[in-house]
């Protein structure tokens, strides 16, 4: 809990939103509900329907197991889990499935950022309101979600751009990236805040670019790829722990030494990522805060009892190298 609290989260803007504007109440209005505030079919429960993306990651295990832990009985929540396994169109579904159900609250966190529009519109016209987690979507309607929850992604992938190019980028090199799943928020704005960081300092040139779609096994393929048709990589900047982990394997199934001939930059900090850098496989990880249940289920309990609740929430994160790394963990808990 104190690490929770330790770098919980920021509140970033308040723009209110009224609960009552929204109609998002939904409690007393649908069949076999029990009408009161807190609403859901099962007594003073909160009934919520959380879409996940899928189990693409260790940032996503630790995420998922953080919204199963908050959102229990005893904290008062009936909880819908629901596994994308990285497909649109399946949270699309589950997402339909929660208004048929008609539950207090809808929570998701969207695999691709765009063509959300209709299916949110949807729960707007039922009454249910939407939280965001993790990532965004590209709407230019934003009263269709009271509030989204998340880590800064363009701040992230400029923290690593930074540390590159202030610690690797006094001579020239070659960088090749692993990026996210395909329109994601994260691989969007992680790219976008790397190219920022980057684009001043004409030692770092990125010679090749492609999805490894945030998992280990893609992360390593690509990786693959990229040793055939380069033999100059000096670095590679991974959008997560585990497509850098699956690229560290092929690095060393290349006969080439992660960290020294090639080094690895990540983001997310999860376990096994904060254990290759502390090893000196990797060289430098930017967090991202995968703990969101608590936050989730403060703004779902104020959404519910009719309060205004803050736009949007940006989690905090930290930076680690390979001293960082090894000082941080023994405390990690993901
Ligand atoms: O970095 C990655 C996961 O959306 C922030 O999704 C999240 C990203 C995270 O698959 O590991």
């Amino acid at each position: 809990m104190a690490r929770i609290n330790h770098r919980h989260t920021a509140v970033a803007a308040l723009a209110a939103v009224s609960l009552l504007a929204l109609g998002a109440c939904s409690s007393g209005a649908k069949a076999g509900d029990t009408g009161d505030a807190a609403g859901g079919s099962d007594g003073d429960l909160i009934s919520i329907g959380f879409a996940q993306v899928g189990a693409e990651s260790g940032w996503r295990t630790a995420n998922t197991k953080s919204i199963k832990d908050t959102l229990t009985k005893e904290n008062g929540f009936d909880l819908k889990f629901s596994d994308a396994q990285q497909k649109q169109e399946n949270q699309i579904q589950a997402i339909r499935s929660y208004i048929a159900q008609g539950v207090d609250v809808i929570a998701f966190s969207p695999v691709v950022e765009s063509g959300w529009d209709a299916v949110l519109q949807e729960a707007k016209a039922a009454n249910i309101p939407v939280i965001l987690t993790d990532r965004a979507v590209d709407t230019d309607d934003d009263s269709l979600y009271v509030s989204f929850i998340g880590s800064d992604f363009v701040e992230e992938g400029k923290r690593a751009g930074e540390w590159v190019s202030e610690n690797l980028g006094t001579e020239p090199i070659n960088v090749v990236e692993l990026q996210g799943t395909t329109g994601a928020a994260p691989t969007i704005d992680r790219k976008k805040g790397f190219e920022e960081a980057t684009k001043g300092n004409s030692n770092i040139t990125v010679i090749d670019s492609q999805t490894g779609n945030f998992t280990r096994a893609e992360g390593k393929q690509v990786m693959e790829s990229f040793l055939q048709a380069h033999d100059d990589i000096d670095l590679v900047f991974a959008h997560n722990d585990d497509m850098g982990l699956g690229a560290l394997e092929a690095i060393e199934a290349a006969g080439k030494v992660p960290g020294k001939d090639i080094k690895i930059v990540t983001i997310d900090g999860v376990k096994d990522g904060m254990t290759a850098l502390s090893e000196g496989k990797f060289n430098y990880i930017v967090e991202c805060n995968p703990l969101l249940g608590p936050d989730l289920a403060d703004i779902a309990k104020k959404v519910v009892a009719g309060e205004t609740v803050e736009k949007r929430i940006v989690t905090k994160d930290e930076a680690f190298d390979q001293e960082g790394a090894k000082a941080a963990l023994p405390d990690r808990q993901y």
